[in-house]
């Protein structure tokens, strides 16, 4: 790299999302002198590029945002349970406007490498417009889920229609009237857009790799009482959030599925599939990640709704997820089911009947060809190392993150934050913290909190570089991969275990699955026992060294 250094900083952000805003107002407030980088031309990441139909958040929206300030808490309404992309992208932008952030932002602006500097204790942090930066302090807020997945496809270079990936969607509307259109994929993305696309679509096929088991949303306006005494309740919610397992205020009855009759299972699965969104993981039974019998209860009951709701027994019996419930990402819908109803809509088993390859004129199955205007790819994300290693980060030997994590395969960190051989490096929502199986934005204001005072008391005491040591790094990546292997997760391919990517290594599980109090919990005391499980080199130590 031979590019000027441009200036000096304490921190640089990476990212002007949930995790980027609030880890540059934490650090600017601390006294940090911060700069965010950020790719789009505005605030948001996924919820700046994710604007296909019908996208929205499954957590519920009084809980999906920041608690750090009572302040906004009480200044923005949320309309809705589930309010569709442009108004959380609005919020995202009122929060930046509120904090005074964008000052600190450069948009339009890639990381495109980092490297550490032994010699200074810096990072010098390489730009895609040819400049550089020098900075103490590296923190990622990249997202677990921004590097998106388009399957490489024979022949889609000679596709003469329009296609899109829903995780970078246009800015203008894509226009779907009268079109023959295609979907590949039925993950959250897929769900939610398949029953608005199909309202427009001239026709609409969809091509299925695995059935998927949806919620109903049962979105609704908030009703303003609702609201007020949300208001004035908030401390007790946060306190609520901050000590269940997902960070959502959900409590989920204590005790196992087996423990009720048929009956007293089927009433209270109909009750929370009644009050519809993500209570129905969260807050019916305790074992349903854990037994593989209880689990069935639940899968059993959605598959029965699937067949009551979808009136051609064929394509019912198409829809049927066959994998552990919420083993895959729990997804909530709108009327998701009762779009194969419509006479417009056509389900393709791809698992059966493969994609060959795209054409100029459509898709070509092993069986069949058929004729397409648009086709949307809603075929996710290379998710948690994906977003990491499209930055060419080089710790303290020269290795990438990339290399020493083995494209995936070897992915160690030290509390999901940290990794040996990256002093004075931080991710927020990294692989082995609970960050994506819990409520996002309060994982994120945890995480951020945590290096924070972290970068405050490295800063009170001096000490120029900290970083894990391997023994605490491979310890904690051990611990999380056994909490794992309790549970249900890694028997289903998922994108949580790399499998949806084609030739991603799978290594250990890369989620921490004991809850996010006791994640609080264990890293509350590394803090107090002085950052335990960490070197920490003072100024004055590096000449002995
Ligand atoms: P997901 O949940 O990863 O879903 C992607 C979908 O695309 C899923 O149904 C995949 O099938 C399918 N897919 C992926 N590659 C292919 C190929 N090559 N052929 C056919 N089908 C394919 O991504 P989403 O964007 O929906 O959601 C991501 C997260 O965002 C979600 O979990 C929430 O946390 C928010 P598969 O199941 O792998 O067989």
């Amino acid at each position: 790299h031979d590019k000027t250094q441009a200036t000096s900083l304490d921190v640089v952000v990476i990212g002007a999302g949930f995790a980027g805003l609030y880890a540059l107002y934490r650090f600017r407030e601390d006294g940090f002198s911060t700069r965010a980088y950020e790719e789009g031309e505005n605030v948001g990441g996924v919820w700046y590029w994710s604007r296909y139909p019908g996208a929205r958040c499954d957590s519920e929206s009084i809980y999906y945002n920041y608690t750090f300030s009572d302040e906004l808490l009480q200044e923005w309404t949320w309309s809705s349970r589930y309010p569709e992309q442009p108004e959380i992208l609005s919020y995202l932008n009122y929060m930046a406007d509120k904090f005074d952030l964008r000052q600190d932002i450069q948009f339009k602006t890639r990381v495109t490498a980092a490297h550490f500097d032994n010699e200074h204790n810096r990072w010098q942090i390489y730009l895609n417009d040819d400049t550089s930066i020098s900075a103490k302090y590296l923190i990622t807020g990249v997202g677990c889920l921004s590097a998106t997945n388009i399957p490489d496809f024979k022949g889609l270079d000679s596709f003469e229609g329009e296609w899109y990936h829903t995780g970078n969607w246009p800015h203008e509307k894509v226009k779907f009237d009268g079109k023959r259109v295609g979907v590949i994929g039925t993950g959250s993305s897929g769900v939610q857009s398949i029953p608005v696309i199909a309202q427009e679509a001239s026709h609409l096929t969809v091509f299925q790799r695995t059935p998927q088991y949806a919620v109903p949303a049962r979105n609704h306006a908030y009703d303003p009482n609702f609201i007020r005494q949300t208001k004035e309740n908030y401390n007790e919610i946060k306190r609520k959030m901050y000590n269940s397992w997902g960070a959502l205020p959900f409590v989920p009855h204590n005790r196992s599925a087996l423990e009720d009759t048929p009956e007293e299972r089927r009433k209270v699965y109909e009750d929370a599939w009644q009050k519809g969104g993500e209570g129905f993981a969260a807050a019916t039974y305790n074992d349903l990640l854990f037994s593989e019998e209880s689990n069935e209860t639940a899968s059993e009951f959605i598959r029965n709704k699937i067949r009551e709701t979808v009136h051609d027994p064929e394509v019912a019996e198409k829809l049927l997820p066959t994998h552990y419930y919420a083993t895959k990402r729990p997804i909530l819908d709108t009327y998701y089911y009762e779009t194969y109803n419509r006479d417009n809509v056509t389900l393709l088993d791809v698992k059966k009947d493969p994609v060959e390859e795209v054409t100029p004129s459509g898709v070509r199955t092993a069986e069949a060809e058929y004729d397409l205007d648009i086709l949307v790819f809603a075929t996710g994300y290379d998710g948690m190392t994906g977003p990491l290693f499209k930055i060419d980060i080089h710790g303290e030997d020269g290795t990438t993150l990339k290399e020493k994590w083995k494209d995936g395969a070897e992915t160690r960190t030290y509390l999901g934050m940290t990794t040996a051989g990256f002093p004075n490096f931080f991710m927020i929502t990294g692989p082995e913290s609970p960050s994506v199986l819990a409520n996002v934005p309060t994982a994120i204001e945890q995480h951020v909190n945590w290096i924070a005072n972290c970068i405050q008391y490295l800063s009170d005491h001096e000490i120029e570089k900290i970083e894990a040591k391997e023994e605490a790094e491979e310890a904690w990546s051990e611990h999380c991969n056994e909490v794992a292997q309790a549970t249900l997760f890694p028997k289903t391919e998922s994108w949580y275990t790399g499998a949806n990517i084609a030739g991603k290594p799978s290594g250990r599980f890369p989620i921490y699955l004991a809850g996010f109090p006791i994640y609080r919990q264990k890293c509350n005391e590394v803090a107090a026992n002085g950052y335990e499980g960490f070197w920490m080199y003072k100024k004055e130590m590096r000449n002995i060294e």
